[in-house]
Protein backbone atom coordinates (compact mmCIF):
# COMPACT_ATOMS: atom_id res chain seq x y z
CA UNK A 1 0.00 0.00 0.00
CA UNK A 2 1.38 3.77 -0.77
CA UNK A 3 2.07 6.16 1.51
CA UNK A 4 -0.21 8.29 -0.36
CA UNK A 5 -3.36 5.87 0.22
CA UNK A 6 -2.07 5.33 3.79
CA UNK A 7 -2.48 9.14 4.12
CA UNK A 8 -5.84 8.71 2.77
CA UNK A 9 -7.04 6.33 4.90
CA UNK A 10 -6.33 8.64 7.73
CA UNK A 11 -7.60 11.43 6.49
CA UNK A 12 -10.92 9.57 5.76
CA UNK A 13 -10.77 7.80 9.78
CA UNK A 14 -10.21 11.48 11.09
CA UNK A 15 -13.14 12.87 9.45
CA UNK A 16 -15.25 10.26 10.17
CA UNK A 17 -14.50 10.97 13.60
CA UNK A 18 -14.67 14.46 14.05
CA UNK A 19 -18.29 14.12 12.20
CA UNK A 20 -19.35 11.62 14.93
CA UNK A 21 -17.70 13.80 17.78
CA UNK A 22 -20.28 16.32 16.32
CA UNK A 23 -23.41 14.06 16.32
CA UNK A 24 -22.59 12.86 19.66
CA UNK A 25 -22.31 16.69 21.16
CA UNK A 26 -25.70 17.62 19.39
CA UNK A 27 -27.12 14.23 20.37
CA UNK A 28 -26.04 14.16 23.92
CA UNK A 29 -26.88 17.63 25.39
CA UNK A 30 -30.26 16.50 25.74
CA UNK A 31 -32.51 14.27 27.65
CA UNK A 32 -34.00 11.13 26.21
CA UNK A 33 -37.21 13.22 26.29
CA UNK A 34 -35.94 16.03 24.51
CA UNK A 35 -34.15 13.72 21.77
CA UNK A 36 -37.60 12.02 20.70
CA UNK A 37 -39.41 14.91 20.61
CA UNK A 38 -40.49 17.16 17.90
CA UNK A 39 -39.46 20.73 18.06
CA UNK A 40 -40.67 22.15 15.19
CA UNK A 41 -43.08 20.45 12.34
CA UNK A 42 -40.28 21.60 10.00
CA UNK A 43 -37.15 19.45 11.47
CA UNK A 44 -36.98 15.96 12.78
CA UNK A 45 -36.82 14.36 16.45
CA UNK A 46 -33.11 14.97 16.68
CA UNK A 47 -32.66 10.61 17.21
CA UNK A 48 -34.35 10.49 13.73
CA UNK A 49 -31.61 12.31 12.55
CA UNK A 50 -29.29 10.27 14.57
CA UNK A 51 -30.14 6.40 13.07
CA UNK A 52 -31.09 8.28 9.58
CA UNK A 53 -26.79 8.98 9.63
CA UNK A 54 -25.99 5.22 10.53
CA UNK A 55 -28.57 4.10 8.17
CA UNK A 56 -27.70 5.80 5.30
CA UNK A 57 -23.85 5.01 6.31
CA UNK A 58 -24.71 1.08 6.33
CA UNK A 59 -26.63 1.64 2.65
CA UNK A 60 -23.91 3.09 1.41
CA UNK A 61 -20.82 1.86 3.02
CA UNK A 62 -21.56 -1.16 4.77
CA UNK A 63 -23.67 -2.94 2.10
CA UNK A 64 -22.58 -1.23 -1.21
CA UNK A 65 -18.70 -0.11 -1.26
CA UNK A 66 -18.19 -3.66 1.49
CA UNK A 67 -20.61 -5.67 -0.03
CA UNK A 68 -21.83 -6.90 3.60
CA UNK A 69 -24.66 -8.67 4.62
CA UNK A 70 -27.38 -5.74 5.96
CA UNK A 71 -27.43 -5.30 10.07
CA UNK A 72 -30.88 -3.66 10.26
CA UNK A 73 -32.14 -3.74 6.79
CA UNK A 74 -35.85 -3.57 8.55
CA UNK A 75 -35.33 0.37 9.45
CA UNK A 76 -34.44 1.53 6.04
CA UNK A 77 -38.01 2.38 5.43
CA UNK A 78 -37.87 4.26 8.42
CA UNK A 79 -35.26 6.39 7.74
CA UNK A 80 -36.01 6.36 3.93
CA UNK A 81 -36.11 10.62 3.94
CA UNK A 82 -38.36 10.15 0.46
CA UNK A 83 -40.60 7.89 2.40
CA UNK A 84 -41.86 10.09 5.34
CA UNK A 85 -42.03 13.64 5.79
CA UNK A 86 -40.76 15.07 8.32
CA UNK A 87 -43.86 16.39 9.83
CA UNK A 88 -44.58 12.95 10.46
CA UNK A 89 -41.76 11.38 11.91
CA UNK A 90 -42.67 11.73 15.34
CA UNK A 91 -45.06 8.94 15.08
CA UNK A 92 -42.85 6.71 13.10
CA UNK A 93 -41.93 3.25 15.36
CA UNK A 94 -38.43 4.55 15.30
CA UNK A 95 -35.19 3.61 17.04
CA UNK A 96 -35.21 5.06 20.96
CA UNK A 97 -32.26 6.94 21.89
CA UNK A 98 -30.28 3.21 23.53
CA UNK A 99 -30.98 1.58 19.92
CA UNK A 100 -30.21 4.40 17.85
CA UNK A 101 -26.69 4.61 19.20
CA UNK A 102 -25.85 1.01 19.72
CA UNK A 103 -26.85 1.20 15.97
CA UNK A 104 -24.84 4.17 14.99
CA UNK A 105 -21.81 2.64 16.90
CA UNK A 106 -22.07 -1.00 15.11
CA UNK A 107 -22.29 0.55 11.62
CA UNK A 108 -18.99 2.60 12.23
CA UNK A 109 -17.00 -0.10 13.61
CA UNK A 110 -17.67 -2.57 10.30
CA UNK A 111 -16.98 0.49 8.42
CA UNK A 112 -13.80 1.44 10.39
CA UNK A 113 -12.84 -2.12 9.74
CA UNK A 114 -13.73 -2.01 5.91
CA UNK A 115 -11.66 1.04 5.99
CA UNK A 116 -8.63 -0.73 6.66
CA UNK A 117 -9.03 -3.01 3.62
CA UNK A 118 -11.17 -1.20 0.51
CA UNK A 119 -8.76 -0.30 -2.06
CA UNK A 120 -9.65 3.27 -2.62
CA UNK A 121 -8.97 3.10 -6.58
CA UNK A 122 -10.60 1.33 -9.41
CA UNK A 123 -14.37 1.85 -8.88
CA UNK A 124 -15.63 5.24 -9.42
CA UNK A 125 -17.19 4.44 -5.97
CA UNK A 126 -14.63 4.38 -4.32
CA UNK A 127 -11.70 6.31 -6.00
CA UNK A 128 -9.86 8.76 -3.76
CA UNK A 129 -12.12 7.79 -0.98
CA UNK A 130 -15.30 9.20 -2.60
CA UNK A 131 -17.99 7.15 -0.71
CA UNK A 132 -16.41 8.27 2.77
CA UNK A 133 -16.35 11.62 1.65
CA UNK A 134 -19.59 11.56 0.90
CA UNK A 135 -20.78 9.94 4.17
CA UNK A 136 -18.74 12.83 5.96
CA UNK A 137 -20.17 14.91 4.07
CA UNK A 138 -24.24 13.85 4.95
CA UNK A 139 -23.33 13.28 8.26
CA UNK A 140 -21.98 16.51 8.41
CA UNK A 141 -24.92 18.14 6.74
CA UNK A 142 -27.30 16.49 9.25
CA UNK A 143 -25.05 17.77 11.62
CA UNK A 144 -25.92 21.57 10.43
CA UNK A 145 -29.64 20.65 10.26
CA UNK A 146 -29.43 19.45 14.35
CA UNK A 147 -27.95 22.27 15.35
CA UNK A 148 -31.10 24.08 13.23
CA UNK A 149 -33.62 21.87 15.06
CA UNK A 150 -31.78 23.05 18.75
CA UNK A 151 -32.47 26.62 17.84
CA UNK A 152 -35.95 25.63 17.69
CA UNK A 153 -35.58 23.85 20.75
CA UNK A 154 -37.72 25.80 23.40
CA UNK A 155 -35.87 25.89 26.73
CA UNK A 156 -32.99 26.40 28.99
CA UNK A 157 -29.57 26.87 26.82
CA UNK A 158 -27.50 23.61 26.13
CA UNK A 159 -24.86 24.81 23.50
CA UNK A 160 -22.37 26.67 24.82
CA UNK A 161 -19.57 28.17 22.27
CA UNK A 162 -16.57 31.14 22.73
CA UNK A 163 -17.94 34.21 21.12
CA UNK A 164 -17.25 34.87 17.29
CA UNK A 165 -13.80 37.17 16.40
CA UNK A 166 -14.29 40.83 16.42
CA UNK A 167 -14.49 42.58 13.10
CA UNK A 168 -11.04 43.63 12.37
CA UNK A 169 -11.16 45.68 9.14
CA UNK A 170 -13.94 48.08 8.04
CA UNK A 171 -15.58 46.57 4.81
CA UNK A 172 -18.81 47.88 3.24
CA UNK A 173 -19.50 49.16 -0.18
CA UNK A 174 -19.47 46.99 -3.44
CA UNK A 175 -17.02 44.93 -5.53
CA UNK A 176 -16.88 45.60 -9.31
CA UNK A 177 -16.21 41.76 -10.82
CA UNK A 178 -15.20 42.33 -14.36
CA UNK A 179 -16.90 40.81 -17.21
CA UNK A 180 -15.77 37.69 -19.17
CA UNK A 181 -15.88 33.61 -18.69
CA UNK A 182 -14.80 32.09 -15.60
CA UNK A 183 -14.55 28.27 -14.97
CA UNK A 184 -17.49 27.45 -12.69
CA UNK A 185 -18.10 23.85 -11.04
CA UNK A 186 -15.49 21.35 -10.79
CA UNK A 187 -14.05 18.12 -12.24
CA UNK A 188 -11.15 17.47 -10.02
CA UNK A 189 -12.29 18.11 -6.52
CA UNK A 190 -11.94 14.61 -4.90
CA UNK A 191 -15.18 15.05 -2.94
CA UNK A 192 -17.44 17.38 -4.82
CA UNK A 193 -20.73 15.63 -4.92
CA UNK A 194 -22.44 15.37 -8.47
CA UNK A 195 -24.27 18.84 -8.82
CA UNK A 196 -20.94 20.55 -8.48
CA UNK A 197 -19.43 18.90 -11.31
CA UNK A 198 -18.65 18.81 -14.25
CA UNK A 199 -15.90 22.58 -14.58
CA UNK A 200 -17.66 24.31 -17.02
CA UNK A 201 -17.65 27.94 -18.67
CA UNK A 202 -19.60 30.60 -18.18
CA UNK A 203 -19.45 34.21 -19.67
CA UNK A 204 -20.40 36.37 -16.86
CA UNK A 205 -21.49 39.81 -17.57
CA UNK A 206 -19.94 42.52 -15.16
CA UNK A 207 -21.74 43.27 -12.16
CA UNK A 208 -21.43 44.45 -8.94
CA UNK A 209 -21.53 42.52 -5.85
CA UNK A 210 -21.72 44.04 -1.91
CA UNK A 211 -18.29 43.83 -0.22
CA UNK A 212 -20.16 41.91 2.84
CA UNK A 213 -23.16 40.03 3.36
CA UNK A 214 -25.96 42.55 4.73
CA UNK A 215 -26.11 43.38 8.00
CA UNK A 216 -29.15 43.23 11.04
CA UNK A 217 -28.62 46.92 10.74
CA UNK A 218 -29.13 47.47 7.03
CA UNK A 219 -31.80 45.10 7.39
CA UNK A 220 -33.65 46.63 10.62
CA UNK A 221 -34.19 49.70 8.17
CA UNK A 222 -35.55 47.70 5.96
CA UNK A 223 -38.47 47.01 8.71
CA UNK A 224 -38.31 50.16 9.80
CA UNK A 225 -38.76 52.12 6.38
CA UNK A 226 -42.20 50.12 6.31
CA UNK A 227 -40.28 47.21 3.56
CA UNK A 228 -42.65 44.44 5.04
CA UNK A 229 -45.97 46.25 4.30
CA UNK A 230 -45.08 47.52 0.61
CA UNK A 231 -46.00 45.08 -1.93
CA UNK A 232 -43.51 47.08 -4.00
CA UNK A 233 -40.39 45.59 -3.42
CA UNK A 234 -42.07 41.62 -3.09
CA UNK A 235 -42.04 39.09 -5.84
CA UNK A 236 -45.65 38.12 -6.36
CA UNK A 237 -45.54 34.87 -4.39
CA UNK A 238 -43.14 36.24 -1.73
CA UNK A 239 -45.87 38.78 -1.16
CA UNK A 240 -48.33 35.78 -0.82
CA UNK A 241 -46.28 34.16 1.64
CA UNK A 242 -45.32 37.44 3.35
CA UNK A 243 -49.16 38.05 3.98
CA UNK A 244 -50.44 34.44 4.85
CA UNK A 245 -47.10 33.49 6.87
CA UNK A 246 -47.70 36.87 8.85
CA UNK A 247 -44.05 37.86 8.05
CA UNK A 248 -42.58 40.63 9.53
CA UNK A 249 -38.82 40.29 10.75
CA UNK A 250 -36.29 37.87 10.24
CA UNK A 251 -37.13 34.45 12.54
CA UNK A 252 -36.18 34.08 16.22
CA UNK A 253 -36.20 38.23 16.25
CA UNK A 254 -37.96 39.88 18.98
CA UNK A 255 -39.20 43.71 19.69
CA UNK A 256 -37.10 45.54 21.94
CA UNK A 257 -38.21 48.90 23.32
CA UNK A 258 -37.33 50.47 20.21
CA UNK A 259 -35.10 47.77 18.90
CA UNK A 260 -34.78 44.15 18.17
CA UNK A 261 -33.24 41.34 20.31
CA UNK A 262 -33.09 37.50 19.29
CA UNK A 263 -33.34 34.34 20.51
CA UNK A 264 -30.52 32.23 20.05
CA UNK A 265 -30.18 28.65 21.43
CA UNK A 266 -32.19 29.31 23.89
CA UNK A 267 -30.50 32.99 25.34
CA UNK A 268 -32.14 36.20 24.30
CA UNK A 269 -29.33 39.31 23.62
CA UNK A 270 -29.84 42.50 21.65
CA UNK A 271 -29.62 42.28 18.31
CA UNK A 272 -25.60 43.20 17.19
CA UNK A 273 -25.59 45.33 14.03
CA UNK A 274 -22.95 44.92 12.34
CA UNK A 275 -23.36 41.15 11.85
CA UNK A 276 -24.92 39.26 8.58
CA UNK A 277 -29.04 39.14 8.88
CA UNK A 278 -30.01 35.43 9.71
CA UNK A 279 -33.00 33.41 9.31
CA UNK A 280 -34.87 35.41 6.52
CA UNK A 281 -36.19 33.15 3.74
CA UNK A 282 -35.47 33.92 -0.18
CA UNK A 283 -38.47 36.17 -0.49
CA UNK A 284 -37.03 38.37 2.35
CA UNK A 285 -33.81 38.45 1.11
CA UNK A 286 -35.02 39.63 -2.41
CA UNK A 287 -37.34 42.43 -1.04
CA UNK A 288 -34.47 43.99 0.52
CA UNK A 289 -32.66 43.54 -2.85
CA UNK A 290 -35.54 45.39 -4.67
CA UNK A 291 -35.95 48.43 -1.82
CA UNK A 292 -31.94 48.93 -1.69
CA UNK A 293 -32.41 49.05 -5.69
CA UNK A 294 -30.87 45.71 -6.17
CA UNK A 295 -31.43 42.35 -6.56
CA UNK A 296 -29.58 38.90 -5.44
CA UNK A 297 -27.02 37.55 -7.53
CA UNK A 298 -27.32 34.63 -9.54
CA UNK A 299 -25.40 31.59 -8.49
CA UNK A 300 -22.60 32.20 -11.40
CA UNK A 301 -22.02 35.62 -9.92
CA UNK A 302 -21.78 34.71 -6.62
CA UNK A 303 -19.49 31.73 -7.73
CA UNK A 304 -17.14 33.87 -10.27
CA UNK A 305 -17.23 36.84 -6.90
CA UNK A 306 -15.60 33.63 -4.71
CA UNK A 307 -13.35 31.67 -6.86
CA UNK A 308 -12.45 33.82 -9.91
CA UNK A 309 -8.08 35.06 -9.40
CA UNK A 310 -8.28 38.33 -12.04
CA UNK A 311 -4.43 37.15 -11.76
CA UNK A 312 -4.43 34.20 -13.30
CA UNK A 313 -7.55 33.80 -15.02
CA UNK A 314 -8.16 30.40 -13.10
CA UNK A 315 -10.94 29.42 -10.66
CA UNK A 316 -9.63 29.01 -7.28
CA UNK A 317 -11.23 26.48 -4.43
CA UNK A 318 -11.77 28.88 -2.16
CA UNK A 319 -11.66 33.26 -2.21
CA UNK A 320 -8.76 32.74 -0.26
CA UNK A 321 -7.09 30.28 -2.75
CA UNK A 322 -6.75 26.54 -3.06
CA UNK A 323 -5.89 25.92 0.94
CA UNK A 324 -8.30 24.21 3.17
CA UNK A 325 -10.37 26.97 5.63
CA UNK A 326 -8.72 27.67 8.75
CA UNK A 327 -9.79 30.03 11.77
CA UNK A 328 -8.45 32.78 10.51
CA UNK A 329 -10.25 32.50 7.00
CA UNK A 330 -13.55 31.63 7.86
CA UNK A 331 -16.60 30.98 10.88
CA UNK A 332 -17.23 27.42 10.10
CA UNK A 333 -17.50 24.09 11.82
CA UNK A 334 -19.74 25.10 15.19
CA UNK A 335 -16.70 26.96 16.46
CA UNK A 336 -19.12 29.77 17.15
CA UNK A 337 -23.13 29.27 17.72
CA UNK A 338 -23.50 32.78 15.62
CA UNK A 339 -22.33 34.38 12.68
CA UNK A 340 -19.22 37.06 13.14
CA UNK A 341 -19.28 41.12 12.27
CA UNK A 342 -18.38 41.84 8.70
CA UNK A 343 -14.84 42.71 8.49
CA UNK A 344 -14.15 39.55 11.06
CA UNK A 345 -12.14 37.45 8.50
CA UNK A 346 -10.07 39.57 6.06
CA UNK A 347 -7.62 36.67 5.36
CA UNK A 348 -10.71 34.57 3.94
CA UNK A 349 -11.64 37.59 1.36
CA UNK A 350 -11.50 37.50 -2.29
CA UNK A 351 -8.67 38.40 -4.78
CA UNK A 352 -11.49 41.39 -5.50
CA UNK A 353 -12.02 41.80 -2.40
CA UNK A 354 -14.81 40.32 -0.99
CA UNK A 355 -15.58 39.30 2.29
CA UNK A 356 -17.19 36.14 3.93
CA UNK A 357 -18.27 34.58 1.19
CA UNK A 358 -17.72 31.01 2.92
CA UNK A 359 -18.94 30.72 6.41
CA UNK A 360 -21.28 33.11 8.69
CA UNK A 361 -24.59 32.51 6.95
CA UNK A 362 -25.69 30.79 4.11
CA UNK A 363 -26.55 33.36 1.16
CA UNK A 364 -29.67 33.29 -1.05
CA UNK A 365 -28.80 33.59 -5.23
CA UNK A 366 -31.73 34.11 -7.70
CA UNK A 367 -31.15 30.99 -9.16
CA UNK A 368 -33.24 27.56 -9.44
CA UNK A 369 -31.32 24.71 -8.62
CA UNK A 370 -30.58 23.33 -11.94
CA UNK A 371 -27.82 20.50 -13.48
CA UNK A 372 -24.56 21.98 -14.81
CA UNK A 373 -24.29 20.85 -18.63
CA UNK A 374 -23.18 17.41 -19.00
CA UNK A 375 -24.21 16.52 -15.59
CA UNK A 376 -24.87 12.77 -14.51
CA UNK A 377 -26.28 11.83 -11.07
CA UNK A 378 -23.79 10.10 -9.05
CA UNK A 379 -24.11 7.70 -7.18
CA UNK A 380 -28.18 7.73 -6.82
CA UNK A 381 -30.95 10.12 -8.23
CA UNK A 382 -31.58 10.99 -4.74
CA UNK A 383 -29.05 13.30 -3.99
CA UNK A 384 -29.84 16.31 -6.43
CA UNK A 385 -31.18 14.90 -9.49
CA UNK A 386 -35.14 14.78 -7.84
CA UNK A 387 -34.47 18.61 -6.95
CA UNK A 388 -33.84 20.20 -9.83
CA UNK A 389 -36.79 23.00 -11.29
CA UNK A 390 -37.72 26.07 -10.21
CA UNK A 391 -39.00 25.05 -6.40
CA UNK A 392 -35.94 25.11 -5.35
CA UNK A 393 -33.46 28.16 -4.85
CA UNK A 394 -29.68 27.79 -4.22
CA UNK A 395 -27.55 28.75 -1.34
CA UNK A 396 -23.91 29.22 -1.13
CA UNK A 397 -21.07 29.34 1.00
CA UNK A 398 -21.79 27.88 3.81
CA UNK A 399 -22.67 29.03 7.73
CA UNK A 400 -21.27 28.92 11.11
CA UNK A 401 -22.98 25.27 11.20
CA UNK A 402 -21.33 24.02 8.28
CA UNK A 403 -18.05 21.77 8.33
CA UNK A 404 -15.61 22.54 6.51
CA UNK A 405 -15.83 19.01 5.01
CA UNK A 406 -19.21 19.96 3.48
CA UNK A 407 -17.77 23.52 2.20
CA UNK A 408 -16.41 25.02 -0.74
CA UNK A 409 -16.20 27.35 -3.32
CA UNK A 410 -18.39 25.40 -5.94
CA UNK A 411 -20.71 23.67 -2.76
CA UNK A 412 -24.13 24.12 -3.46
CA UNK A 413 -27.38 23.97 -1.02
CA UNK A 414 -30.78 24.31 -1.59
CA UNK A 415 -34.07 25.12 -0.20
CA UNK A 416 -37.81 26.11 -0.66
CA UNK A 417 -37.85 30.27 -1.18
CA UNK A 418 -39.81 30.21 2.21
CA UNK A 419 -37.33 28.14 4.27
CA UNK A 420 -36.02 30.31 7.00
CA UNK A 421 -35.30 27.73 9.89
CA UNK A 422 -31.80 27.22 8.28
CA UNK A 423 -28.78 29.63 8.69
CA UNK A 424 -28.93 31.48 5.59
CA UNK A 425 -28.98 35.21 4.97
CA UNK A 426 -27.61 37.25 1.56
CA UNK A 427 -25.72 39.61 0.16
CA UNK A 428 -27.05 41.85 -2.93
CA UNK A 429 -26.02 42.29 -6.29
CA UNK A 430 -26.30 44.95 -9.43
CA UNK A 431 -25.95 45.57 -12.89
CA UNK A 432 -23.07 48.24 -13.65
CA UNK A 433 -24.69 51.80 -14.87
CA UNK A 434 -23.94 53.23 -18.05
CA UNK A 435 -19.75 53.88 -17.82
CA UNK A 436 -19.27 52.10 -14.29
CA UNK A 437 -17.67 49.15 -15.49
CA UNK A 438 -15.29 50.54 -17.92
C1 LIG B 1 -28.35 19.71 0.60
C2 LIG B 1 -29.00 20.40 2.78
C3 LIG B 1 -30.60 20.36 1.00
O1 LIG B 1 -30.64 18.31 4.12
O2 LIG B 1 -32.04 17.98 2.50
C4 LIG B 1 -29.11 15.31 3.71
C5 LIG B 1 -28.61 17.41 2.34
N1 LIG B 1 -29.35 15.12 1.56
N2 LIG B 1 -29.50 14.07 3.43
C6 LIG B 1 -30.90 18.16 2.94
C7 LIG B 1 -29.01 15.97 2.54
C8 LIG B 1 -29.67 13.95 2.13
C9 LIG B 1 -29.80 18.24 1.88
N3 LIG B 1 -29.44 19.67 1.57
FE1 LIG C 1 -29.90 12.56 4.84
Amino acid sequence: MTVQTERLRARIADQLGRARDRTARLADAVDDEDLTRQHSTLMSPLVWDLAHVGNQEELWLVRDVGGLTPIREDIDQLYDAFRHPRRDRPRLPLLDPTQARAYVGTVREKVLDLLDRVPLEGRALVADGFAFGMIVQHEQQHDETMLATHQLRDGEPVLQAPPPPPARVPVGGEVLVPAGPFTMGTSTEAWALDNERPAHRVDVPAFFIDAAPVTNAAYARFIAAGGYDDPRWWSEPGWRHRMTAGLSAPLHWLRDGDGWAYRRFGRIAPVRDDEPVLHVCFYEAQAYAAWVGKRLPTEAEWEKAARFDPATGRSRRYPWGDREPTAQHANLGQRHLEPAPVGAYPAGRSPLGVHQLIGDVWEWTSSDFRPYPGFAAFPYREYSEVFFGPAYKVLRGGSFGTDAAACRGTFRNWDLPIRRQIFSGFRCARDPRAGEAD
